[in-house]
């Protein structure tokens, strides 16, 4: 195709160029809006899901352990729903894990939840805390928990 003007030839290209730049698919990050799920223990890092470790220590048998906080963030740009959590491992009921204050969270918000360790015998025992929600990598949310039971 021949050109009539320099200039002509200039401005359609500025807009070719704009236009495919605006609208080639997979040529830069699109700004989807997702959530993010964030769990920390007070005055903590962040949890790295299924990979944090957290110890109850030693604790006697038939006792109860101190609470544990931890609270759940959302960090992304759209609402994070369907929190729930639940316990898995063959020691889980030694574990009690409070109710969640909340099950959806808007971008920014926080809600809590405790855990404690009741060893029955002796030993170490361990389980996993497991946070379930619409977080596109992190679910479920694993935190790894254990504790020691000793003699009274
Ligand atoms: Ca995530």
């Amino acid at each position: 195709m021949k050109i009539p003007l320099p200039g002509f030839a200039l401005a359609i290209s500025f807009f070719t160029t704009a236009f495919a730049l605006a609208e080639a698919p997979g040529t830069y990050t699109p700004d989807i809006k997702v959530p993010e799920i964030s769990v920390r223990q007070p005055g903590r890092t962040e949890l790295v899901d299924g990979f944090t470790k957290v110890s109850f220590g030693e604790v006697e048998r038939q006792t109860s352990s101190e609470t544990k906080t931890f609270t759940i963030k959302n960090t992304g740009l759209a609402t994070l729903t369907g929190l729930a959590i639940t316990r898995a491992g063959a020691n889980k009921t030694l574990f009690t894990v409070s109710a969640l204050g909340k099950t959806s969270l808007a971008p920014g918000k926080t809600t809590t939840f405790t855990v404690k360790f009741k060893p029955v015998f002796v030993g170490f025992k361990h389980a996993v805390i497991r946070i379930s929600s619409n977080d596109s990598d992190e679910n479920p949310f694993d935190i790894r928990v254990s504790g020691v039971g000793v003699k009274k």
